[in-house]
């Protein structure tokens, strides 16, 4: 039960007092003073809006980085990926018609990357088996191969070319 007098309301033994912003205050010498208030509604949506511009690049942003083009040996090539909190570098250049593999070196503990998935190529391997995880590429045309994690946050390509 609570009730309403001029200078503010009872509720649960306590009297609480409303400031000008109509906020509940202990007693008349309220620290939330409109200033305040406008200060920390502010800085919250400042906070929202920065918050909000970080999750948006994060989840479609193009974190773009260099490729890295593989080195060709003895009639192959690899390129090799280092995982480890993403794709390192996350695109991989092969050159077309030379036998070529894209070598994942394993370095991350979280569940999330311990997959690598090729749609196209209908390949899904566990990473965690082993340091090095080797995947064969077609390179008989020039095209791109997408690859991700097993729950497709982290995404990388291999380009023939
Ligand atoms: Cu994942």
């Amino acid at each position: 039960m609570s009730k309403r007098f001029d200078h503010g309301i009872i509720s649960h033994g306590r009297t609480f007092y409303v400031d000008v912003c109509k906020h509940y205050c202990y007693d008349y010498n309220c620290k939330y003073n409109n200033e305040v208030i406008k200060m920390v509604k502010v800085f919250a949506l400042i906070i929202g809006i920065i918050l909000i511009a970080l999750i948006a690049w994060w989840f479609f942003g193009k974190h773009e980085q260099a490729a890295q083009s593989a080195q060709v040996k003895d009639n192959g090539q690899k390129a090799t990926v280092v995982v480890n909190g993403g794709y390192s570098p996350s695109t991989v250049v092969l050159k077309k018609g030379v036998p070529g593999q894209v070598d994942f070196d394993m370095r991350d503990h979280t569940a999330c990357l311990s997959h690598v998935v090729f749609d196209s190529l209908g390949v899904n391997k566990d990473l965690t088996k082993q340091k090095i995880t080797t995947v064969k590429i077609p390179t008989d045309k020039a095209g791109e191969f997408n690859f991700a994690c097993g729950m497709d946050m982290f995404h990388g390509k291999v380009v023939v070319k």
